[in-house]
């Protein structure tokens, strides 16, 4: 189902990315981005953290956006309290429930668990908030447990209960399977979040949707802890495949590239802030959007196989699930290559402005691949064959 919604973590979740530094004016950068591109929630850092996470909490409440602006608390009162006094328009809340976090991180039992969420979602609702109330390393929970949890804030009005794969352990098909039980536990709406650390995130986030999930938790370029979670971009280009009008029509998909630029340079040059050139030059990172990135990774709609060039130059659907036109984007036919057909070099020839014949572009082709064959080719070599060849061919004729 394509009515997912993102629940845009970039400001919570990507903080977490060991080369995140958000200022405030970055994070007003990166909120506005994303209310540009159309998610209707943004996730911020706990106002608990430090004074400054705080501070830009309330910043970015007063910004007016079309989103609605949550932060992300620990399961505790002296955090809750804090947080409804931001200006948000939810609390997300989460404890640790597998025996892994419960005895190496709060040490707290499952009875203390359900009674302080209790308490937490009926303050955060009492000051007309939305609540969200999400168990730490679901899926090394103990299934009763966590259904016993979930059973209980459900009953006491928690909007959303949220499943977190913290370690990245979970496949898509246990992800199905645990979603698919708790929706017929709880009636409230279901949010997840994935961790990348097994290459899962994208699938595991389709597959909770499948299973009934609302909500998947996002960053963009899938920044966060260790290796990160489900990326905004690619998420999108799962749902775009599910569900093309109605993705199109929600999310300003043409700033997609414009956001992931964005981020990809404020997580480059962050890490100089007020620290030495030594420590800058030895630590600093250059952060690029992933070659092979869904979408816009720098050859995601680049055609190379003679084969696939030439169904590709009749109809693009041939070898292309996603449209680059819906992204602002374009597509490249490669021909440099000894892999390549006479269909592209003729579409390069027309390219050109020259006229041949088809059996000319046919010799002028192997001319092309005998060379390829010799050494790497670059785009300005394979236009002097052509240019060459088509001299050739004018003299013979005069
Ligand atoms: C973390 C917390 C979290 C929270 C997820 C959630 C996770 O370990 O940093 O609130 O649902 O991965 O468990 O990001
Ligand atoms: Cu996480």
């Amino acid at each position: 189902d394509a009515s997912v919604l993102p629940v845009e973590s970039t400001l919570r979740e990507g903080e977490q990315f060991a080369n995140a530094f958000f200022d405030t004016e970055t994070k007003v950068k990166i909120a506005k981005a994303l209310d540009d591109f159309g998610v209707d929630y943004i996730e911020l850092t706990s106002p608990a953290a430090s004074e400054q996470s705080r501070k830009d909490c309330e910043t970015i409440c007063k910004l007016g956006l079309k989103a609605k602006i949550l932060t992300h608390v620990r399961c505790h009162m002296d955090d809750a309290r804090i947080a409804v006094e931001t200006g948000v328009d939810g609390v997300d809340v989460v404890i640790g429930t597998s025996s892994h976090l419960r005895e190496h991180s709060h040490g707290k039992d499952m009875t203390y668990i359900i009674k302080t969420a209790i308490q937490v979602i009926e303050f955060v609702k009492s000051k007309g908030l939305e609540v969200r109330f999400s168990s730490e390393d679901s899926f090394r929970s103990d299934l009763v447990d966590l259904l016993s949890v979930y059973s209980a804030v459900d009953k006491v009005g928690v909007n959303r209960v949220g499943i977190a794969d913290t370690v990245g352990c979970a496949s898509p098909r246990q992800v199905f399977d645990l979603v698919r039980t708790l929706r017929g536990v709880v009636q409230c709406d279901i949010e997840t979040h994935f961790h990348e650390d097994t290459g899962c995130a994208i699938a595991n986030a389709f597959c909770a949707l499948e299973a009934g999930a609302t909500h998947v938790d996002t960053s963009v370029l899938g920044i966060g802890e260790r290796n990160g979670i489900t990326p905004l971009g690619g998420l999108i280009a799962r749902m775009v495949v599910a569900d093309r009008d109605y993705v199109l029509s929600k999310y300003n998909l043409r700033k997609l590239k414009e956001v992931e630029s964005l981020v990809a340079d404020i997580v480059s040059f962050s890490s100089c802030g007020g620290l030495s050139m030594s420590w800058w030059l030895t630590n600093s990172v250059q952060i690029n959007i992933p070659f092979n990135n869904p979408i816009t990774g720098f050859c995601a709609f680049t055609h190379k196989a003679g084969i696939h060039a030439k169904a590709i130059l009749n109809s693009a659907s041939s070898y292309e699930i996603l449209k680059p036109e819906d992204y602002g984007l374009s597509r490249y036919v490669h021909f440099a290559s000894r892999l390549t057909g006479w269909n592209a070099i003729k579409s390069r020839v027309e390219q050109l402005g020259l006229s041949m014949t088809d059996a000319q572009v046919k010799l002028c082709t192997q001319k092309v691949k005998a060379m390829a064959d010799v050494r790497p080719l670059a785009i300005d070599d394979v236009d002097s064959v052509i240019r060459a060849f088509h001299l050739d061919l004018t003299a013979a004729e005069e």
